[in-house]
């Protein structure tokens, strides 16, 4: 079982407003495409962020902070809506390409509490594999006990599908080649006992949102990987041809950063 989430910045132009790469979509789908015929058995989860669909929204109505007023919950509604397009465009790309992608909303199965998934529906996901089918879900609102609505980025999403799931690899393609050092080479390998050593050489080369971003984002990461210690998450390049495909064939050789425990 692998998860592969493709991410936002991988698969729409940031720069525009609901600018989506195309050509990039119509290749990652190929690869996945030819992956599937190489290997029947894979059973695969694709995931998608939100990148110039559901940030733009996002960010104007603060939704991740809560959602209250009226105009909060309008907002709510459209970023879901941004995230739904998207959604399209993407399942469309992989139908297109032969992949039986089956849309399935997170904000209709995940609740949460102060921003933090407490449940979710696992089951329709796992039918769908059993079905031969590829579910796709996404970053997306969703309900929230204590603060009224939220966000959660589809890398929580699938923290939160890893439990009932136990997938072996967890795939996060992006438009960087993996974690970088302070030389701006790729560190092959992170796990809790080299971590010391790798925030330090992210910490000295970048600036502090940017250090931040990547450093939490291996920090949880690592959290999740020790949680569950058959999985390892690897993080590679989108961007450049033929890696995802590689990586959905043998996950363990593919190029980028493998966080292990
Ligand atoms: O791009 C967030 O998902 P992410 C999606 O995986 C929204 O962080 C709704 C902004």
């Amino acid at each position: 079982m692998i998860f592969l989430k493709l991410g936002g910045s991988l698969i729409t132009d940031k720069t525009g407003v609901e600018a989506v790469r195309e050509d990039v979509l119509a290749r990652v789908a190929a690869e996945i495409a030819a992956a599937r015929r190489e290997n029947p058995g894979l059973r695969l989860v694709v995931g998608h962020g939100g990148g110039s669909f559901g940030h733009v929204a996002a960010a104007q109505y603060g939704t991740r902070q809560g959602v209250e007023t009226a105009e909060q919950w309008l907002g709510f509604a459209e970023v879901h809506a941004a995230m739904v397009r998207l959604n399209r465009l993407v399942t469309e790309a992989m139908l297109l390409a032969g992949i039986p992608a089956l849309s399935l909303q997170p904000s209709a199965s995940a609740l949460c509490k102060n921003g933090r998934i407490v449940a979710i529906a696992a089951q329709p996901v796992l039918a769908a594999l059993d079905a031969g089918l590829v579910p796709v879900i996404y970053g997306d609102v969703a309900f929230d006990a204590e603060i009224g609505g939220t966000i959660i980025s589809t890398e929580e999403v699938m923290m939160a599908l890893a439990d009932a799931l136990n997938p072996s690899w967890l795939l996060l393609a992006g438009e960087v080649p993996g974690v970088l050092d302070e030389a701006g080479c790729v560190i092959p390998m992170i796990t809790a006992d080299n971590f010391v050593d790798i925030q330090s050489a992210l910490g000295g080369s970048r600036g502090t949102d940017v250090t931040g971003g990547m450093t939490s984002k291996v920090k949880s990461m690592l959290a999740l990987v020790a949680q569950q210690p058959a999985l390892s998450i690897r993080i590679l390049s989108g961007l450049e041809a033929g890696l995802i495909g590689a990586a959905l064939g043998m996950p363990e050789s593919a190029g980028g950063t493998r966080i292990s425990q």
